[in-house]
């Protein structure tokens, strides 16, 4: 079923036809025996295949808040884009049309702009830093700006992970090999500037339809974190990926205002609760797939190479990119940035 068909199917059958239309055709919401008298449906979506992390531990998330609420509580999960791409379903966590999205910064930036900010290239450079900064201050000073827009975002930041860059074409050792390349990245004017600033030619593609950009030659490169690349098959019509790191990138786990609002006080604490420990199991899983998927990619066919990022930084230094950032966020936010990171500008 192709993108279009597949949406107005499920708009028309609701959750039930998750059971034939999800990707592989797998049930994934656990349909619990208390599932039909439950007093709070809430839908859940997101942009992952069903096999990525997120999905096996938001499915372990939903049956734990259907059991712990006494089935009263049944969060149905919508994976792999099935409600659309990233900007529509940001408009529907908004409207009230599906009640919970995960959803990157860099998609989240043209609501909320300072939830771009993860985005600023060569900013983190381990996991400590990044949890640090996402559980610290910088990722309440986010989420307090996403609460802004009607929108709850939960406590703990679920993982994308460090992006690399991947290519049809070829390996990218120095800034010079990103010249001119047609590079897709997600819809996010930092992630585009950053790109054009490096000297790529970079296209916006929701992820939903990346892979097909890829496979078409519209673009010939993308950038992504291991996690994602397998998860989605990206090594099919990629071949080459070098390991940048040069963003990294979660997902906020959203909540619709008035959807949450309905929730009693314990109901939403138990949702909370399994969200955030998913979350946090969630991180463990990427970071362990990080550690050990290049060899698995290997063997699917990927060449790896790992660039020096030194020259990258300096030619990011040179146009001014840090600079104009710092203005764009302001200065509150950047020093929330940099109070995790080294200096950027
Ligand atoms: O669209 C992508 O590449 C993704 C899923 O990694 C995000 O940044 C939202």
């Amino acid at each position: 079923m192709n993108q279009l068909s597949r949406r107005a199917f499920l708009q028309s059958f609701g959750a039930v036809s998750i059971a034939v239309a999800g990707a592989g055709g797998a049930l994934l919401t656990p349909r619990s025996s208390f599932a039909q008298s439950a007093q709070y449906k809430l839908k859940y979506a997101n942009n992952m295949p069903l096999s990525h992390p997120m999905n096996v531990r938001a499915k372990e998330a939903a049956a734990a808040i259907s059991k712990e609420s006494n089935g009263r509580i049944d969060l149905q999960i919508f994976p792999n884009s099935q409600m659309g791409s990233d900007t529509d379903m940001l408009s529907q966590v908004r409207s009230g049309a599906i009640d919970f999205l995960t959803e990157g910064g860099d998609i989240m930036s043209s609501l909320v702009p300072v939830a771009g900010i993860n985005g600023v290239g060569f900013a983190f450079n381990d996991y400590n830093e990044v949890w640090a900064a996402m559980d610290g201050d910088l990722g309440k000073y986010i989420r307090n700006a996403i609460s802004k827009v009607g929108l709850v975002a939960m406590d703990k930041t679920w993982d994308n992970g460090f992006r690399q860059v991947t290519s049809s074409l070829r390996p990218i050792n120095t800034p010079a090999d990103l010249k001119g390349l047609k590079i897709r990245v997600p819809v996010s004017p930092l992630w585009t500037a950053l790109f054009k600033a490096l000297g790529a030619a970079p296209t916006s593609v929701n992820f939903n339809e990346a892979y097909s950009a890829m496979q078409t030659k519209v673009v010939d490169a993308e950038e992504n974190a291991l996690t994602l690349i397998e998860t989605s098959r990206f090594y099919e019509v990629q071949k080459y990926c070098s390991l940048t790191n040069h963003i990294w990138s979660g997902f906020w786990f959203l909540a619709n205002e008035r959807s949450w609002d309905k929730l009693p006080p314990e109901m939403q604490a138990i949702v909370a609760k399994h969200v955030n420990a998913a979350a946090m199991n969630q991180r463990a899983d990427v970071a362990a797939l990080d550690a050990t998927l290049q060899t698995k990619l290997k063997s699917q066919g990927m060449v790896f190479n790992k660039p020096d990022v030194a020259p990258f930084r300096a030619v990011l230094q040179k146009a001014g990119f840090y600079q104009q950032y710092r203005k764009q966020y302001g200065d509150e936010a950047w020093s929330l940035l940099e109070k995790y990171t080294h200096p950027l500008a």
